[in-house]
């Protein structure tokens, strides 16, 4: 049994949403309320002690946290479809485009981060949504250059296939739309964001079907 702890529209939670569902995997899913820090109470923190979501729990086993490394692992246990492609190369691209939401942009407009700009910089809802939208904007341009370079006409980043580099990717445009990003200057995000949203394994994980108390 795989246990899921999870927020409606937490972008890493969707990642790990949608790799469960392209595995076919069956899961609960528990709501951390982030609205009201919930992720910050002891019990939580006994299980993540970052205070964040996802964290997963496998049969039982010890919990896991990182939404990429939680996507390798359900990859490596379940290896079909898989979530990386198969050329070493194109696999370190699927990684290194993944690494740049997950790992460098994604954290900068978190809870804990935001949180800290109203406190401690006086950043009000304004401009805290301004430094959302530059972040967001700034990965998804980078992403575009790197896609420019890497694309090799799949149906997706790097293989027909989607995998970790395409749930980084469509999670973080769904980071853009919440907060009214243009998007004009992203074409190939675009077109492989639509197919990611188009693919019932990503829909089904979107932020806005799920329950949120
Ligand atoms: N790098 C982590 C990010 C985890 C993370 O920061 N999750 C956010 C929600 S998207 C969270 O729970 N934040 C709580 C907070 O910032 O207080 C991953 O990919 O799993």
């Amino acid at each position: 049994m795989i246990k899921l702890y999870g927020y409606w529209r937490s972008l890493a939670a969707y990642r790990v949403r949608v790799a469960l569902n392209l595995k076919g995997l069956t899961f609960t899913e528990e709501i951390v309320d982030l609205a009201t820090d919930a992720q910050l109470a002891p019990a939580f923190r006994a299980l993540n002690p970052q205070g964040a979501v996802p964290t997963v729990v496998i049969d039982g086993g010890p919990p896991l946290t990182q939404s990429l490394a939680i996507m390798e692992l359900l990859d490596e246990l379940h290896p079909e479809p898989p979530l990386l492609p198969t050329d070493p190369l194109r696999r370190a691209y699927a990684r290194s485009l993944a690494l740049l939401f997950a790992a460098d942009h994604h954290p900068l407009i978190t809870p804990r981060v935001t949180r800290y700009l109203r406190s401690n910089f006086a950043a009000d809802d304004d401009k805290q949504t301004e430094w959302v939208r530059h972040w967001v904007h700034q990965s998804l341009q980078e992403a575009e250059a790197r896609l420019v370079r890497e694309h090799n006409g799949s149906s997706f980043c790097h293989s027909d296939l989607p995998g970790i580099a395409d749930i980084c990717l469509a999670s973080q445009v769904l980071g853009a739309k919440a907060f009214n990003v243009d998007l004009t200057d992203t074409p190939h995000v675009n077109r492989i964001s639509a197919a990611c949203l188009a693919n019932e394994a990503f829909s089904r994980a979107h932020p806005l079907r799920q329950p949120r108390v």
